[in-house]
């Protein structure tokens, strides 16, 4: 297996936490996606979208979508359990990871899309995208705010791909000045916990 990877991405960043929290280290390779690396035939021929990750299998299957690479990684590497180990709490897993993935991950990214200098000119940067997205993060992180006040986790009171999911989320939203507000004390409670796991740099 190779991972075509990112190492500044918010996406690769999940998968890089999901091998790490199984334990597992495999071959990586950057791609440098400032120089258009990732725009190449070699690259697209890959993953015709031209994002990162990639995870290339020895039989040359190529699998892109952070969230399908952790699946495939789960079913190979089930221990520990990160996508859940009854079919309640894998519901429950992908309910709460699908949230974050759209309610938080998501409008944090077209925060950065829409403002960053990497995006300049890559994609049609829209400034009033910056503020919406902006406020539906915010509104999330009060949402997530109450949520965890009842509960260690994001899905449940065990570490999980919907932790990972939402704390990849913020370490992005540093660079976009979408930081958890101090007054959230059971968001920040979960962040700073979440922070200090050894794999949270991986
Ligand atoms: N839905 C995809 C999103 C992947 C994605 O947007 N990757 C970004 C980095 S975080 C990327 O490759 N950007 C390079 C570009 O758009 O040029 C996933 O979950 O893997």
């Amino acid at each position: 297996m190779l991972l075509h990877d990112l190492a500044p991405g918010m996406h690769p960043r999940r998968v890089r936490i999901f091998l790490a929290e199984k334990g597992l280290s495999i071959p990586r390779k950057e791609v440098d996606a400032a120089g258009h690396a990732n725009e190449t035939p070699a690259f697209l021929k890959l993953n015709p979208l031209g994002k990162l990750p990639v995870l290339e299998l020895d039989d040359g299957t190529a699998i892109s979508e952070s969230l399908a690479i952790c699946r495939h990684l789960e079913e190979l590497y089930p221990t520990p359990p990160l996508l859940g180990s009854t079919s309640r709490e894998r519901a429950q897993i992908d309910m709460w990871t699908l949230r974050m993935e759209f309610e938080l991950s998501r409008p944090i990214a077209q925060v950065f899309l829409h403002s960053s200098e990497f995006y300049r000119g890559r994609i049609e940067q829209v400034p009033q995208v910056v503020d919406h997205a902006r406020r539906h993060a915010l509104a999330t992180m009060q949402w997530l705010d109450r949520e965890l006040a009842s509960r260690k986790h994001i899905a449940d009171d065990l570490y999980s791909m919907a932790d990972i999911v939402a704390q990849c989320a913020f370490v992005l939203g540093k660079a976009v000045a979408l930081r958890i507000p101090p007054e959230m004390a059971h968001l920040s409670r979960w962040f700073a916990a979440v922070s200090a796991r050894p794999t949270a740099r991986a």
